[in-house]
């Protein structure tokens, strides 16, 4: 039988790759939840959402690497905002752009740390409470309900890179009852 030279050259290279034990996964950028992830979202306020207590939203999420993380331009959105920054249309309302961090005359986030991005607004500004910093987004009350936009029941807290398709991590819900949820 006639083997074509470029088929034996194929075989061989699938050969190579299953004696070193390198998948085809193992060439693709870093899976999401492996660099930054979320480890909680507030998707709802206790009682009536108001303006007062937007900061009862929040995205929580974690340096879960071995190295730090430069977190400038990364954005923090919902599922509504995010399909827009993905798709390219322009949006103020339900997304968050760090530029800086408090305490920190970098945007680097060490191995373990943790970055909070509120909603709502805190007298001061933001701040940084042992090894989470905290961010205030002050949404707009004109986005959502009086500046509350993570939907109760069902949507997707996103933190990505400013292109919005490189996802650092992101984390869905479909469920009422509840203030806060964790992967
Ligand atoms: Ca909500
Ligand atoms: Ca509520």
């Amino acid at each position: 039988m006639r083997i074509s030279k470029s088929a034996s050259l194929l075989a061989a290279v699938f050969v190579a790759l299953a004696l070193f034990g390198v998948p085809a996964s193992a060439v693709s950028a870093v899976a999401p939840g492996d660099v930054l992830r979320i480890v909680e979202v507030g998707t709802d306020a206790m009682g009536a959402d108001s303006y007062a207590n937007r900061n009862r939203e929040f995205v929580k999420f974690q340096n879960v690497s071995s190295a730090p993380v430069d977190v400038a331009g990364v954005l923090v959105e919902d599922n509504w905002a995010h399909s827009r920054t993905v798709a390219g249309d322009a949006h103020t309302c339900n997304t968050y752009k760090i530029v800086d961090l408090p305490s920190n005359a970098t945007t680097m986030v060490q191995p373990g740390e943790y970055v909070t991005v509120f909603n709502g607004s805190r007298w001061g500004g933001n701040r940084k409470v042992g090894a989470e910093y905290q961010l205030f987004a002050n949404s707009d009350t004109d986005c959502g309900t009086f500046g509350q936009f993570y939907n109760n029941d069902a949507d997707t807290a996103w933190v990505t890179k400013a292109n919005g398709t490189d996802v650092y991590s992101s984390k869905s819900w479909d469920w009422n009852g509840g203030y806060t949820v964790k992967p």
